[in-house]
């Protein structure tokens, strides 16, 4: 019986972790449609950026497409979380088609500050990643060549501002804290008369989800994030497990976990990004559960109890 008796295991579980109140609004979104329509519903991109939420949603009629070409006439489409330029429900009621948009109001939030900037005449940097949709939505917001994309510190210390006196920043929701407020830093230092909001536009469930990390990857060699690999928020939780000192990978789910990992290694963190569902966490768990003797232990750093409204004329479905 000795040599099959299961190590011990410590699993130390982040919290905050998992879905925010902006995902659990889009989700429930296109459920919500699905059940006041009827199927199919539409949805613009991936609702979130997480496959398992997106297959079962596809099981209850949502189909899922990256522009509205290819959404037929006469059916309703949904925004993903991530939001669109204004182009996209632009086009949508040229086509008369009935759209819902499930843009996270903390990221319609940045849309509306874009463009205040723009009627007060300022020219934005924009503190973000290339490419991802949340940004591609932002800066649809604005006419061509009103904002410029800022990604590194080095195109912080390089950017060239058209008016160099009348400008502000806005950033992408899901940046790494502790990158953005170094990035920031240099842009305040070039332009110091630039129009700053209070802080950064890094929403509240991105931070509290770095923050846990950090904790977590104090006390554990090795941190299992789980998310997607298109997920900008479950990104940067991997990049601040590694800078708290542990070994981190993200993994989709749990057949993703390769056992070598563990060699040496005693305490294990877990967190899930904004966008990957607690079943996913409980599976991880479970796994890890067949080949050792684990103990789960959560290391709360804050409490969370954000949630938003649905949209008009869904609530009473
Ligand atoms: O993973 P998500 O769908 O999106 P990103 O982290 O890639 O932005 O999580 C929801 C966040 C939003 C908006
Ligand atoms: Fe909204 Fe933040 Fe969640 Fe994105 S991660 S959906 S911005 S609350």
């Amino acid at each position: 019986m000795a040599n099959t008796e299961k190590r011990p295991l410590e699993l130390l579980i982040a919290a905050p972790r998992g879905f925010c109140a902006g995902v659990d609004r889009a989700i429930r979104i296109v459920e919500l449609a699905i059940e006041k329509y009827g199927a199919p519903v539409y949805v613009r991109h991936e609702i979130v950026h997480n496959k398992f939420v997106v297959e079962n949603l596809r099981a209850k009629g949502a189909v899922f497409v990256e522009t509205l070409d290819h959404v037929p006439d006469g059916v309703p489409v949904v925004f993903s979380a991530h939001g669109v330029p204004k182009a996209v429900p632009h086009k949508a009621e040229q086509r008369g088609l009935s759209y819902l948009d499930a843009t996270c109001p903390l990221v319609s939030k940045v849309h509306r500050q874009a463009e205040r900037h723009v009627a007060a005449g300022r020219h934005i940097l924009f503190v973000g990643h290339a490419g991802h949709p949340e940004v591609v939505g932002t800066f649809g917001q604005v006419p061509e060549g009103a904002m410029t994309l800022v990604e590194t510190e080095a195109d912080a210390e390089s950017v060239v501002a058209p008016d160099p006196d009348n400008l502000a920043f806005l950033t992408q929701t899901t940046l790494s804290v502790d990158d953005t407020a170094a990035v920031l830093g240099i842009l305040k230092r070039r332009f110091p008369t630039m129009v700053a909001p209070g802080a950064d536009d890094i929403c509240y469930a991105t931070s509290n989800r770095q923050g846990a990390v950090k904790a977590i990857s104090e006390q554990a060699e090795l941190v299992l994030v789980i998310g997607a690999p298109n997920s900008s928020n479950s990104l940067r939780l991997v990049e601040v497990a590694k800078r708290g000192g542990a070994r981190a990978v993200l993994i989709q789910r749990a057949d993703d976990i390769d056992f070598g990992w563990f060699d040496g290694v005693t305490h294990v963190g877990i967190s899930a990004g904004a966008s990957a569902p607690e079943i996913l966490v409980r599976e991880v768990v479970e796994r890890l559960g067949t080949h050792f003797a684990i103990t789960e232990r959560e290391v709360a750093t804050v409490e969370e109890n954000v949630t938003f409204k649905l949209p008009r004329g869904l609530e009473a479905a």
